[in-house]
């Protein structure tokens, strides 16, 4: 099925050659509520073309688990993708994936998973487990053994899906021109507001304020 519709959207764009929609790059500054930065925010652009986006390859990631904290923070990872855990710690860590926000409270027992990992002892190689990142969603990760730890992992089938850096800044390339569909989404929002619009034109630089105030994390 998906196979059928990759196709029909290569004839389209191929057929559409000569009226071809530009791709722009369009560069989002999020801010939290206080108006500084915020960091690690997924921004999705969905455009509203009616062309179907081609959904990015699988990649292969690695989340590390040190100093008590997972290594990067938000991760956002095509559908498909598989994530290998490394605990680099000397103690064990046990990571479980549930539905982030709301929807982990009507997810299923079953839903997401869980592995444990051994600690790093001095001479040998750090524990690693594979995880494979099978459905769209965000994915809260958590340690049973310390509950400060936290993590998140955004799985997406859009070719339009980063997260901010420490500027707050987020970097799309090749969007089509016209109108879109803006979601911003964090870990620490419980709720996820409502999308924006935008229209993409060749430049496009916005600045998206939201309600999202991180804690200050420990240094
Ligand atoms: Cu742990």
């Amino acid at each position: 099925m998906t196979r059928h519709f990759a196709l029909a959207a290569l004839l389209a764009s191929s057929l559409m050659a000569p009226l071809a929609v530009h791709a722009a790059t369009v560069q989002l500054t999020v801010l939290a509520r206080d108006g500084q930065p915020l960091v690690d925010a997924v921004v999705v652009v969905e455009p509203i073309s009616g062309i179907a986006p081609v959904a990015p390859a699988p990649v292969h990631a690695t989340i590390q688990q040190l100093k008590m904290q997972f290594v990067p923070g938000t991760s956002v990872l095509p559908v498909g993708s598989r994530v290998s855990f490394v605990n680099l710690d000397s103690w064990d860590h046990h990571v479980r994936g549930v539905p982030a926000g709301l929807s982990g409270l009507n997810a299923a027992p079953d839903a997401g998973f869980e592995l444990r990992l051994d600690g790093k002892a001095t001479s040998k190689d750090a524990a690693v487990a594979d995880v494979t990142l099978t459905r769209a969603g965000a994915v809260q990760l958590g340690c049973h053994l310390h509950s400060s730890m936290r993590g998140f992992i955004f799985v997406t089938d859009s070719p339009w899906a980063v997260k901010t850096d420490a500027q707050g800044m987020a970097m799309l390339q090749d969007v089509p021109e016209g109108a879109a569909r803006l979601r911003v989404w964090h870990g620490e929002q419980i709720i996820e507001p409502a999308p924006g619009t935008l229209t993409v034109t060749r430049v496009t630089a916005l600045t998206v304020p939201t309600q999202v105030q991180p804690r200050r994390r420990r240094p």
